[in-house]
């Protein structure tokens, strides 16, 4: 059994940077002394895939079994995560430890009836990203945004392909309430700077968004290398093919440290009613003034945004797209709800 640190895959491991380099703050290094020795080596896991992942050291890159249940840890490490590693006789480098994560990006689990799924964790921001060549999708971008505020890490949107724009952006007049907005072009390289001065030396920045976009492109521009692969997009519908296909963490030449990220399309949020109210914090605000307490803007008199949509200062869709969200959450409150009365003791669902 090999269980000396092997440096493998390219990028964070061949520069051996420690961990200082991957953002290792004094909360973490506490953490990790009070379950020392038995939490083994300290690392950030840089990767996963296929029930293993990778794991940056002050020793190297080691390649740990992330499967949780034979790890024996009770929570599945993510890219992101702060983890101690310790070498088993039979199973080799195991994750025994996820440390306490910071932030996380957490969404509805696809797969299950209504469970809830930690994309990465222990970002400092969450890059929504938005491919201009495309036709507007304000629904889309408030979803996105949504799941960014929830993850408790700070949103920018990137607006990128700036050099293809087909779409007027200074229309939408929330979203420069909502989080910074960045204009990018990953081919000419406007816009590179402003995005770079975001991201702090030893903060960590993921880019989420649908396939094609240009968040893999956006890295590379970043780092001003091709770290990551990018693909074109399809000739019809400009819809990327999903090239990038693991959750990696990478270090970039400024001191930042950035996650590509695979595209999505569609995505389903998990309990974010704070952040649902605070990306759309203009309706939110008229609400308090509705003269019920639980209007639903729908029908009821005395309603402060019927009225201002009435009046053309609230946009009747943007309500609508709220009310759409406000409805999947409470929907899914309620199927845990019914989840956690059929098997109390369960209680995996928050
Ligand atoms: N014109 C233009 N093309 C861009 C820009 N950014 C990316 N592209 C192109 O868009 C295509 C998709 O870019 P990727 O970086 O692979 O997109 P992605 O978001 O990483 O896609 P997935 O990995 O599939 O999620 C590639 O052909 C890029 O060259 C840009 O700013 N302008
Ligand atoms: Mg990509
Ligand atoms: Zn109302």
């Amino acid at each position: 059994m090999l269980l000396t640190a092997r440096p493998t895959v390219a990028h964070v491991s061949e520069s051996s940077p420690g961990l200082g380099r991957l953002g290792l703050t004094g909360t973490v290094r506490d953490e990790f002394a009070a379950v020392a020795p038995a939490a083994g080596q300290l690392g950030r896991v840089v990767r996963v895939d296929r029930g293993e992942c990778d794991v940056v050291t002050d020793g190297g890159q080691i390649r740990a079994l992330s499967d949780s249940q034979r790890a024996q840890s009770d929570v599945a490490p993510v890219t992101g995560d702060w983890v101690g590693l310790t070498a088993d006789e039979a199973l080799g480098w195991v994750v025994s430890h996820v440390l306490t994560r910071r932030t996380s990006i957490v969404r509805r689990d696809p797969a299950e009836r209504a469970s809830d799924q930690v994309l990465v964790s222990n970002v400092d921001k969450v890059a929504v990203v938005h491919g201009l060549d495309q036709d507007t999708n304000e629904a889309r971008i408030e979803r996105f945004l949504v799941l960014a505020i929830d993850s408790g890490a700070e949103p920018i949107v990137v607006l990128n392909k700036l050099d293809k724009s087909r779409t007027e952006v200074s229309e939408w007049d929330w979203l420069g309430d909502v989080a910074p907005v960045v204009h990018t072009s990953a081919v000419d390289g406007r816009g590179i700077e402003d995005l770079q001065s975001l991201i702090a030396p030893g903060e960590t920045i993921v880019f989420v968004g649908p396939s094609g976009v240009g968040k893999s492109s956006l890295v590379n521009a970043l780092a001003g290398e091709e770290l990551v692969p990018t693909g074109k997009v399809r000739e019809g519908d400009r819809r990327g093919r999903h090239t990038t296909t693991v959750r990696e963490l990478l270090l970039l030449g400024s001191g930042g440290i950035v996650i590509d990220t695979p595209g999505i399309r569609a995505i389903g949020l998990w309990a974010a009613d704070v952040a649902l109210d605070e990306v759309f914090a203009d309706v939110y605000s008229l609400s308090a003034q509705c003269k019920f307490r639980d209007c639903t803007h729908r029908s009821e008199p005395g309603c402060a945004v019927g009225a201002a949509v009435a009046e053309g200062t609230l946009d009747s869709t943007r309500l609508s797209r709220y009310q759409l969200l406000w409805q999947e959450l409470a929907e899914q409150a309620r199927e845990i709800e019914e989840q956690n009365r059929r098997s109390p003791k369960g209680r995996r669902h928050r």
